[in-house]
């Protein structure tokens, strides 16, 4: 007899009990019974429901696709999206084994995708609104983009291998719409998911939309966005989806994986670490994120050339970049490459910091902020960094640069 696959149903907790039983491989991992399994749902995000189970031996965690965001039932959304979250696991994990997590399981019907439980791990998002501030953190996440990025672009692989991935995840068309429209799009126009929480921004809002330089600046940062598949994104590398102990960093959440620009994922993490600059009450705390933006880039940059320089021994010359050529001729086009990064960097940066202050989706780091005045200001200043950032006449030359204008923008206030 055939057995047909169960239709969708979205699970409760009784119904993640059943399933987990069902699969001996994830069952024989928590260990002992069913019924002693501590299952409880945990959903924070935007998208899905979330379920943590824990048995004596170990702990999972499992996710499921709503037919609709889950903070939204009437915004209606395919279930695709743990598709792409398992196929980015099952391409990135082999490079980057010891940040993110594995791929235990993908349900095709039920669209559901087990991954091991972070038991010890806390989001980064909540430990630095808590002011507790890790000093790995950033290194762990500069080696994350650097290696995730790099493998899974056209200076580790085959031209053939890259283009099949590019043609699997260019069918994450309903997350992609999100980030286009969300992150790309809304804030720079009236738009009734665009949203702020004091009308005292509401003059710094029409100042960004009357700016044709930053205008100009969006246009391309969108188009860059979806016509430079540079590598593999994780695509929402927010500080909510990091979890760390300090020690042991994992990124978590990589649904809205796309091919894009590498500066994409850069410039969203420290977007996300400058809206906590500005949320910190505490000046003299500031200095922290400064330093963790620091040692992310260079981080990144240091893994991404290095991961370069150790191509120059692959048999295909196809596949090589710049490898034959004089040193210095090498150095000065890889140097033109990282700019590149570099300057999408700040520029995606600038769109994640205004987004979440006048867009859709907010983050909390602000309400860290009792003061409605205080919180106020320093959203301001957040959105006129951002608005600096995106009116630069030239790209900004060093990462130096780019941290004295966050540093002006802050005493500014
Ligand atoms: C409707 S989804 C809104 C946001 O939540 C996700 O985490 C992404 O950041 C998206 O832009
Ligand atoms: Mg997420």
């Amino acid at each position: 007899m055939t057995m047909l696959p169960s239709p969708y149903t979205t699970l409760d907790l009784e119904g993640v009990r059943t399933f987990l039983a069902s699969l001996p491989a994830i069952a024989a991992r928590l260990g002992g019974t069913p019924e002693a399994w501590q299952v409880r749902e945990v959903s924070d995000g935007n998208l899905n429901m979330v379920f943590l189970a824990h048995g004596p031996h170990g702990g999972v965690c499992l996710k499921q696709a709503l037919p609709h965001v889950r903070v939204d039932p009437s915004w209606k959304m395919p279930l695709d999206r743990t598709f792409f979250e398992a196929a980015y696991l099952r391409a990135i994990f082999p490079h980057v084994p010891d940040l993110t997590t594995e791929c235990l399981h993908f349900d095709p019907h039920q669209f559901i995708l087990i991954v091991p439980a972070l038991s010890e791990h806390t989001v980064l998002r909540t430990a630095l609104m808590a002011g507790t501030f890790y000093p790995s953190v950033a290194a762990h996440v500069g080696e994350f983009v650097a290696r995730s990025t790099f493998a899974t672009s056209l200076l580790a692989e085959p031209f053939e291998t890259v283009m099949n991935r590019r043609i699997c995840f260019a069918r994450n068309q309903t997350l992609t719409r999100i980030t286009v429209d969300l992150v790309l799009t809304d804030p720079y126009h009236d738009h009734p998911r665009n949203h702020w929480a004091d009308p005292h921004l509401t003059s710094i809002v029409a100042a960004l939309r009357a700016s044709a330089a930053v205008q100009a600046r969006i246009d391309s940062l969108r188009l860059r966005f979806l016509s430079t598949p540079q590598a593999l994104l994780h695509g929402d590398l927010h500080t909510g989806s990091v979890m760390t102990t300090g020690a042991d960093t994992r990124i978590i959440d990589g649904e809205f994986a796309t091919f894009g620009p590498i500066g994409f994922d850069a410039g969203l993490f420290i977007g996300n670490l400058i809206l906590n600059f500005f949320a910190t009450p505490d000046r003299a705390a500031q200095s922290v994120h400064l330093d963790m933006i620091q040692t992310f880039w260079t981080t990144f940059k240091k893994q991404f050339l290095s991961l370069w320089q150790n191509r120059e021994t692959a048999q295909d010359r196809s596949e090589l970049y710049y490898a034959t050529t004089d040193k210095s001729t090498q150095n000065f086009e890889k140097s033109l490459f990282m700019n590149e990064i570099f300057h999408d960097m700040c520029g995606f940066c600038a769109t994640e910091i205004i987004r979440r202050i006048i867009g859709y989706a907010h983050v909390a780091d602000f309400t860290i902020l009792a003061d409605p005045s205080t919180r106020m200001e320093r959203q301001k200043a957040a959105l006129l960094f951002a608005k600096d950032c995106l009116e630069q006449k030239k790209p900004l030359k060093s990462l130096a640069d780019f941290l004295e204008l966050l540093q002006q923008n802050m005493s500014a206030r």
